[in-house]
Protein backbone atom coordinates (compact mmCIF):
# COMPACT_ATOMS: atom_id res chain seq x y z
CA UNK A 1 0.00 0.00 0.00
CA UNK A 2 2.75 2.55 0.96
CA UNK A 3 4.56 1.58 -2.22
CA UNK A 4 1.45 2.34 -4.30
CA UNK A 5 1.20 5.33 -2.44
CA UNK A 6 4.54 6.35 -3.66
CA UNK A 7 4.10 5.69 -6.83
CA UNK A 8 0.74 7.87 -7.57
CA UNK A 9 2.78 10.77 -5.83
CA UNK A 10 5.69 10.19 -8.29
CA UNK A 11 3.17 10.55 -10.76
CA UNK A 12 1.99 13.57 -9.73
CA UNK A 13 4.89 15.12 -9.69
CA UNK A 14 6.23 14.03 -12.76
CA UNK A 15 2.91 14.95 -14.16
CA UNK A 16 2.94 18.69 -12.36
CA UNK A 17 6.26 19.68 -14.10
CA UNK A 18 5.63 18.15 -17.76
CA UNK A 19 2.82 20.38 -17.94
CA UNK A 20 5.28 23.25 -16.61
CA UNK A 21 7.83 22.46 -18.83
CA UNK A 22 5.31 22.31 -21.55
CA UNK A 23 3.82 26.10 -20.97
CA UNK A 24 7.24 27.07 -21.09
CA UNK A 25 7.93 26.00 -24.18
CA UNK A 26 4.89 27.26 -25.32
CA UNK A 27 5.37 30.88 -24.24
CA UNK A 28 9.16 31.06 -24.51
CA UNK A 29 9.12 32.40 -27.83
CA UNK A 30 7.59 36.05 -27.01
CA UNK A 31 9.72 38.55 -25.18
CA UNK A 32 8.17 41.14 -23.54
CA UNK A 33 10.08 44.74 -22.95
CA UNK A 34 9.34 47.99 -21.28
CA UNK A 35 5.63 47.50 -20.34
CA UNK A 36 4.32 50.88 -19.39
CA UNK A 37 1.09 53.01 -19.23
CA UNK A 38 0.93 56.53 -19.26
CA UNK A 39 -0.25 58.10 -15.85
CA UNK A 40 -4.01 59.94 -15.86
CA UNK A 41 -5.56 62.67 -14.18
CA UNK A 42 -8.89 62.21 -11.85
CA UNK A 43 -12.01 61.85 -14.48
CA UNK A 44 -10.16 60.69 -16.83
CA UNK A 45 -11.92 56.95 -17.83
CA UNK A 46 -9.47 55.52 -20.31
CA UNK A 47 -5.59 55.26 -20.15
CA UNK A 48 -2.70 53.95 -22.61
CA UNK A 49 -0.27 51.23 -21.89
CA UNK A 50 2.44 49.76 -24.67
CA UNK A 51 5.02 47.24 -24.90
CA UNK A 52 7.66 46.11 -27.38
CA UNK A 53 6.65 42.17 -27.79
CA UNK A 54 9.16 40.12 -29.80
CA UNK A 55 8.66 36.79 -31.80
CA UNK A 56 12.16 34.78 -31.32
CA UNK A 57 10.40 31.80 -32.64
CA UNK A 58 10.20 29.78 -36.03
CA UNK A 59 6.26 30.11 -35.45
CA UNK A 60 3.97 32.85 -35.71
CA UNK A 61 1.21 33.44 -33.34
CA UNK A 62 -1.48 35.99 -32.87
CA UNK A 63 -1.99 38.51 -29.92
CA UNK A 64 -5.79 38.02 -29.88
CA UNK A 65 -7.06 39.44 -26.51
CA UNK A 66 -6.02 41.84 -23.02
CA UNK A 67 -7.60 41.98 -19.87
CA UNK A 68 -6.77 43.75 -16.73
CA UNK A 69 -8.39 44.25 -13.63
CA UNK A 70 -8.07 47.68 -13.20
CA UNK A 71 -9.93 48.34 -16.80
CA UNK A 72 -13.61 47.20 -17.21
CA UNK A 73 -12.14 46.15 -20.91
CA UNK A 74 -8.97 46.27 -22.99
CA UNK A 75 -8.18 47.04 -26.51
CA UNK A 76 -5.89 46.92 -29.17
CA UNK A 77 -5.82 49.75 -31.25
CA UNK A 78 -3.72 51.42 -34.27
CA UNK A 79 -3.51 55.05 -35.00
CA UNK A 80 -4.30 56.21 -38.42
CA UNK A 81 -4.20 59.53 -40.26
CA UNK A 82 -8.04 60.75 -41.37
CA UNK A 83 -6.96 63.54 -43.73
CA UNK A 84 -4.47 65.39 -41.15
CA UNK A 85 -6.29 63.69 -38.14
CA UNK A 86 -4.54 61.46 -35.84
CA UNK A 87 -7.69 58.84 -35.25
CA UNK A 88 -7.78 55.54 -32.86
CA UNK A 89 -9.32 52.40 -34.51
CA UNK A 90 -9.62 48.95 -33.11
CA UNK A 91 -7.82 45.97 -34.47
CA UNK A 92 -9.09 42.62 -33.35
CA UNK A 93 -5.22 40.82 -33.44
CA UNK A 94 -1.83 41.43 -34.08
CA UNK A 95 0.27 39.06 -36.25
CA UNK A 96 3.37 37.95 -35.01
CA UNK A 97 5.33 36.60 -37.75
CA UNK A 98 8.29 34.71 -37.07
CA UNK A 99 11.20 36.99 -35.58
CA UNK A 100 8.60 39.93 -35.55
CA UNK A 101 9.00 42.95 -33.52
CA UNK A 102 5.82 44.65 -32.49
CA UNK A 103 6.80 48.14 -30.49
CA UNK A 104 4.47 50.03 -29.22
CA UNK A 105 5.20 53.95 -28.61
CA UNK A 106 2.53 56.96 -28.00
CA UNK A 107 1.61 58.10 -31.23
CA UNK A 108 2.70 55.73 -33.68
CA UNK A 109 1.64 52.23 -35.02
CA UNK A 110 -0.44 49.95 -32.34
CA UNK A 111 -1.41 50.52 -28.14
CA UNK A 112 -3.26 49.06 -26.20
CA UNK A 113 -6.39 51.02 -24.60
CA UNK A 114 -7.47 50.57 -21.31
CA UNK A 115 -10.96 51.24 -20.83
CA UNK A 116 -13.44 52.03 -17.90
CA UNK A 117 -10.08 52.79 -15.46
CA UNK A 118 -11.53 52.49 -11.51
CA UNK A 119 -8.96 54.70 -10.69
CA UNK A 120 -6.58 57.28 -11.30
CA UNK A 121 -3.14 55.27 -12.65
CA UNK A 122 -0.53 57.62 -10.66
CA UNK A 123 3.28 57.27 -11.65
CA UNK A 124 5.08 54.39 -10.12
CA UNK A 125 1.58 51.98 -9.63
CA UNK A 126 1.74 48.51 -10.91
CA UNK A 127 -0.49 46.57 -12.46
CA UNK A 128 -0.72 43.31 -14.79
CA UNK A 129 -2.32 42.94 -18.58
CA UNK A 130 -2.89 39.43 -18.96
CA UNK A 131 -2.62 38.87 -23.17
CA UNK A 132 -3.88 36.26 -24.87
CA UNK A 133 -1.47 34.41 -27.79
CA UNK A 134 -3.57 32.09 -29.79
CA UNK A 135 -0.83 29.58 -29.78
CA UNK A 136 1.67 30.70 -26.45
CA UNK A 137 -1.91 31.20 -24.54
CA UNK A 138 -2.13 33.56 -21.52
CA UNK A 139 0.60 35.40 -20.45
CA UNK A 140 0.69 38.19 -17.37
CA UNK A 141 2.68 41.38 -17.87
CA UNK A 142 3.51 43.29 -15.14
CA UNK A 143 2.81 47.10 -16.38
CA UNK A 144 4.77 50.46 -14.43
CA UNK A 145 3.23 53.45 -14.78
CA UNK A 146 5.30 56.27 -15.89
CA UNK A 147 4.70 60.29 -16.57
CA UNK A 148 1.93 61.19 -18.90
CA UNK A 149 4.73 62.22 -21.43
CA UNK A 150 6.21 58.78 -21.20
CA UNK A 151 7.86 57.68 -24.35
CA UNK A 152 10.65 54.72 -24.72
CU1 LIG B 1 -6.73 54.10 -28.29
Amino acid sequence: MMHFRFILLAAAIFLTSASLYARNAETGDLRFTHPYARSTVPGQTSGAAYLTIENQGGQADRLIAITSPIAQSVEIHTMTMDGNVMKMREVQNIELKPRAKITMNPGDGYHIMLIGIKQPLKRGDKFPLTLSFEKSGKIDVPVTVEDASAAK
